[in-house]
């Protein structure tokens, strides 16, 4: 088994690295590079036909990717410790908020990244892709929108989906940290997020 991989700030590797991690796990790493396009070559898309990572490969060629998928067959494979949940409320629970944080927090820091972030405009004519810059900025403001909704969310408990840390905690935490990369930093007032930012990257895992 192997993981095509992506170094930093790349955030969906990154949760697959930080959920190994706290599974106390071992994958071979294998680095794609995004900066010189790896991830659009043939072999890589012969992985993955939409050309991303993480890409986690078995030992019999079976190749699959999204992680969330990753980490659910990851966590399939060993159970312990659980960071999808173990009774049904858990397992309800903990899904519910990986889509909440990435549908109301991180395809917003997506938008923002691809149409209105200085870094991918030249990444963008290369690959033909459209940029539509009001879009961005409207993006970077439900982004911000998104984690002061989580702020009000998570009041009163530790994590985000519960008393216990979870594949949530990971998926916003990459996202949280990729849009402080980006240039879109946690409300100061949002006292809460903040504190459970300092709580997770607190954990070894978070410098995966
Ligand atoms: N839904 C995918 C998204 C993967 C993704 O967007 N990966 C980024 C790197 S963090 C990538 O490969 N971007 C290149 C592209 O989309 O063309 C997942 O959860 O794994």
């Amino acid at each position: 088994m192997k993981l095509y991989d992506a170094a930093m700030p790349a955030p969906n590797p990154r949760r697959v690295r930080i959920f190994l991690a706290e599974k106390g796990l071992s994958v071979p790493l294998v680095p794609v590079s995004l900066a010189a396009g790896e991830h659009k070559q043939d072999e890589h898309r012969a992985r993955n036909s939409l050309g991303q990572v993480p890409v986690l490969e078995l030992d019999d060629g079976t190749a699959i990717s999204e992680t969330i998928s990753i980490c659910r067959y990851l966590e399939a494979l060993q159970p312990q410790p659980p960071l999808f949940g173990t009774t049904p409320k858990e397992i309800g629970l903990i899904d519910m908020w990986i889509r909440r944080v990435e549908q109301q927090i991180g395809a917003h820091v997506g938008h923002v990244w691809i149409n209105a972030h200085p870094y991918t405009e030249r990444y963008a004519k290369t690959h033909g892709i459209q940029r539509y810059a009001d879009f961005g900025d409207y993006s970077r403001g439900r982004a911000l929108g998104g984690m002061t909704w989580l702020d009000r969310e998570i009041a009163g408990r530790d994590y985000i989906a519960g008393d216990s840390y979870s594949m949530a905690d990971i998926a916003a935490l990459s996202i949280v940290d990729f849009a402080a990369f980006i240039g879109i930093e946690m409300p100061e007032d949002c006292a809460g997020l903040r504190a459970w930012h300092a709580r997770v990257s607190a954990r070894p895992s978070a410098q995966a």
